[in-house]
């Protein structure tokens, strides 16, 4: 924990000047509600129109990461989504839906000036809080959700929302790898593996978390196919082959 707070000290020492010049602080309500009525991402959805829920937690780790789960989201072209926002973490943090450019524009005017969010595509939840964006996608492409708080989006706080034509979550993706140790007791599994297609991270090995059930049904040596996922902040076997 000592590492995050240095890095939000340092932030906030970074963009301390700025701040002092104060003349932006209070957020950006400033009278262009209206240019966000509509966005390459979508448009806000109508509670009434809500086709599906996602739950989002935000949170930081042990050693010093900071991030959401689900760490992506697959969302069907039309689909009206509220995400349930909750930050289980210790800091403040924001959950930010935009394109790639829009949140890294954004990103760099907040590392000027502390900013707070009060777009309808945007929430920011003090520790403990919860609350939700309700939006409606309506076109097709990758975009993403990002917490914009300088230094927490390079901790980790971003993941890709997928918007596609054909109907919600696609295929599952498998990894694949050798697993190289087993301990049931504490529900470890030591795995080599290719890429990680879902956490997309590079060949190593690594320490995965999985169940009890599933450590059952595994050997030393085995090769084995797997669907990654981080749970709890630990990167966990949600499913194998
Ligand atoms: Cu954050």
């Amino acid at each position: 924990m000592k590492k995050l707070l240095l890095t939000t000290a340092l932030a906030f020492a970074l963009s301390a000047p700025a701040y002092a010049g104060g003349t932006h602080s209070d957020g950006h309500d400033d009278g262009h509600a209206d240019e966000h009525a509509e966005m390459a991402i979508g448009m806000p959805g109508d509670a009434a129109s809500v086709d599906r829920t996602i739950d989002v937690t935000m949170l930081e780790t042990d050693d010093g990461d900071m991030l959401f789960e689900p760490a992506s989201v697959e969302i069907a072209k039309g689909e009206t989504i509220r995400f349930n926002v909750t930050n289980k973490g210790e800091l403040e943090h924001e959950f930010v839906i935009d394109t790639v450019e829009g949140n890294t524009k954004h990103k760099e005017m907040m590392a000027e000036m502390d900013m707070e969010h009060d777009d309808p595509n945007s929430i920011r939840l003090d520790e403990g809080g919860s609350g939700e964006v309700i939006w409606k996608f309506e076109n097709e492409g990758t975009f993403e959700f990002a917490c914009l708080i300088p230094g927490h989006y390079e901790s980790g706080m971003h993941g890709p929302i997928t918007v596609g034509d054909n109907m919600v979550q696609a295929e599952l993706r498998y990894s694949a790898g050798t697993i190289k140790k087993i301990d049931a007791k504490s529900g470890k599994v030591t795995i080599k593996h290719g890429h990680l297609v879902n956490l997309d991270m590079p060949s190593m090995t690594m320490i995965f978390r999985a169940d009890k059930d599933m450590i059952s049904e595994m050997s030393v040596g085995q090769d084995i196919e797997f669907v990654e996922d981080r749970i709890k902040g630990k990167v966990t076997i949600v499913k194998m082959k």
